[in-house]
């Protein structure tokens, strides 16, 4: 069939966020909108003549038509090859996954994460480079300037290819081969864990609850959990993949999984819970009577990781981002390895992980992962928690408690504003930086502020820097206040309040969080006259 080249009008907004560009399902849909934003992306890219890519997303609303599309563009442009799951799905990680064990020229994962799906929700497309990760700013801020002056785009006229049976078939040049999307994730999990120590966690009887949100990480379970590591059928609830996640809102965190939630915390709680979010790569790990907070994870991951067969030589180092909090920080300490503090976004992840310098990542949004891909791995992170339970003979919380009085805690908590008016937001935002200046010395009540500044990074190896990325008041005792604004909403402007305070390894670990945080709460407001500037009283959301 001819290859055509459609005139076009470029778009103004198809600037990447934190992940990818996500919008509204309707605004996707605009005449040429996926068309204009593939072909942007590919005319940056050089060298992908013959070339194999990797596509799969979360199932959300839209994803076979988009999918269908970028493939057949793809063919237009001369790729030699297209992996793509079967009935176009791939969690995140499995994504990152394909395209290393490929050694693809990169891939497309199509997803707008947390966010929600169906017809009024939200969809994205995300680039991911030859290491299996997201693409550096470098490419990002092409593929916008691209986008804003391109005025054609080159399309196959076949017709839709079959992408519900495994196997190979060709759609122009270019050979499709439809993968089924678990098998090789699964493969790699069992190189990383001791599956047969995991399977004999569930024999004795341990007891978990995985909730997959309707959402992409459903298949992925069942077929470990249940299947491979013996774990009673039932294990993994919400297990069928939605276009729409349910209804629901496919975030694992206190308020969106809240149910889990309320499962481990009663009295006939089982012993482990978990739930990833709308493309696989986020976890929430919660206790028998024990939420786990995501930067609490991370270090608890790095200091325990050794147990997995697949770091029993130790971990190199660790990144987070900024606003994750610093437990993990006193963990690299103790260990003598690197630590690495990074913009948000897992973007940022890749040359620390490319170049050896760090071996696990991981950010307060409830994402972990480790060098096996590079991109944050949800089931990974429970895989890796059930590991750790599994060589240690012990419970969540005696490991959680035994951590704190080894390092200290750092309670932690962020509270979002969301969809508040764009102006609004910049204008908390500007209220805070004006002060920056004058902060650092000042006395509030207990805390006297050491550093206050607007976090930019100097990449380690590719010498990039980025700027602005979020406002940070630091107290003399390690406290910290970070705001910033969010990335990856599509509707007006999301604030994010983060909050945390360090108390010692002797100090009283048993406070409520927002209880323990209630001065810097308080002090938070007063510095950025949230609630005038917004007419918000409260935050929408508290993890
Ligand atoms: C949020 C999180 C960030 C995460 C990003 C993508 O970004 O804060 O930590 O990397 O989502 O995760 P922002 O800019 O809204 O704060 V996912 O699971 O949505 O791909
Ligand atoms: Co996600």
């Amino acid at each position: 069939m001819p290859i055509k080249t459609i005139e076009t009008q470029p778009f103004p907004d198809q600037k990447p966020g934190t992940s990818g560009l996500r919008k509204r399902v309707a605004h996707y849909q605009q005449l040429h909108y996926v068309e204009n934003y593939v072909q942007s992306i590919f005319d940056v890219l050089e060298g992908t003549d013959g070339q194999t890519l990797v596509m799969g997303g979360d199932g959300r609303f839209f994803n076979k038509e988009a999918i269908q599309t970028a493939m057949k563009i793809a063919a237009a442009h001369g790729f030699g090859r297209v992996i793509v799951g079967q009935n176009g799905l791939l969690s995140t990680p499995a994504a990152s996954h394909l395209i290393r064990h490929n050694k693809a020229f990169g891939g497309l994962v199509f997803s707008a994460s947390h966010n929600p799906g169906g017809p009024d929700g939200d969809f994205g497309i995300k680039y991911n480079i030859s290491n299996g990760g997201p693409a550096p700013e470098r490419i990002t801020n092409a593929v916008f300037a691209r986008s804003k002056e391109i005025t054609s785009f080159r399309i196959t006229e076949e017709p839709d290819v079959d992408l519900s049976s495994v196997g190979t078939q060709k759609l122009d040049d270019m050979t499709v081969e439809v993968v089924d999307p678990v098998a090789d994730y699964a493969d790699l999990m069992q190189t990383l864990f001791d599956f047969a120590a995991l399977h004999g966690l569930f024999a004795s009887g341990f007891r978990m609850k995985f909730d997959a949100m309707y959402a992409i990480t459903g298949p992925y379970a069942k077929a470990i959990l249940e299947g491979m590591l013996g774990a009673p059928e039932g294990t993994v609830i919400n297990a069928l993949p939605l276009p729409d996640f349910g209804g629901g809102h496919p975030d694992p965190n206190l308020v969106y999984a809240k149910d889990l939630f309320d499962e481990l915390m009663a009295p006939d709680a089982p012993d482990f819970g978990a739930a990833s979010d709308g493309d696989g790569d986020r976890n929430l790990i919660i206790g028998r009577n024990r939420f786990v907070t995501p930067s609490d994870s991370l270090a608890l991951l790095a200091a325990n990781a050794h147990h997995a067969p697949g770091y029993a030589k130790g971990i190199t180092g660790i990144a987070r981002s900024m606003p994750t909090s610093a437990a993990a920080d006193r963990v690299a300490e103790k260990l003598g390895i690197e630590m690495h503090e990074t913009p948000t976004g897992w973007k940022f992840f890749g040359n620390l992980l490319d170049a050896g310098r760090v071996t696990i990542c991981g950010e307060e949004s409830a994402g972990t992962g480790s060098d096996h891909v590079r991109e944050k791995d949800g089931l990974w992170a429970v895989l890796l928690w059930l590991n750790i339970l599994a060589a240690r003979k012990q419970g969540v919380d005696e490991i959680v408690r035994e951590h704190w009085k080894t390092y200290g805690r750092n309670y932690y908590t962020r509270h979002d504003y969301e969809e508040i008016e764009t102006a609004k937001a910049e204008a908390v935002m500007e209220h805070l930086r004006t002060q920056l200046g004058e902060l650092p010395g000042q006395n509030f009540g207990s805390l006297t502020v050491a550093a206050a500044d607007d976090f930019s990074y100097l990449d380690p190896i590719d010498g990039s820097l980025a700027e602005h990325q979020g406002l940070r008041v630091i107290f003399a005792d390690g406290s910290r206040i970070v705001v910033r604004l969010s990335g990856t909403g599509t509707v007006g402007a999301t604030l994010r309040l983060y909050i945390e305070r360090y108390v010692g390894p002797d100090g009283d670990h048993d406070v409520e969080t927002q209880e323990a945080l209630s001065e810097l709460i308080g002090l938070t407001s007063e510095l950025t006259n949230i609630h005038r500037l917004t007419g918000r009283d409260a935050p929408t959301v508290i993890t």
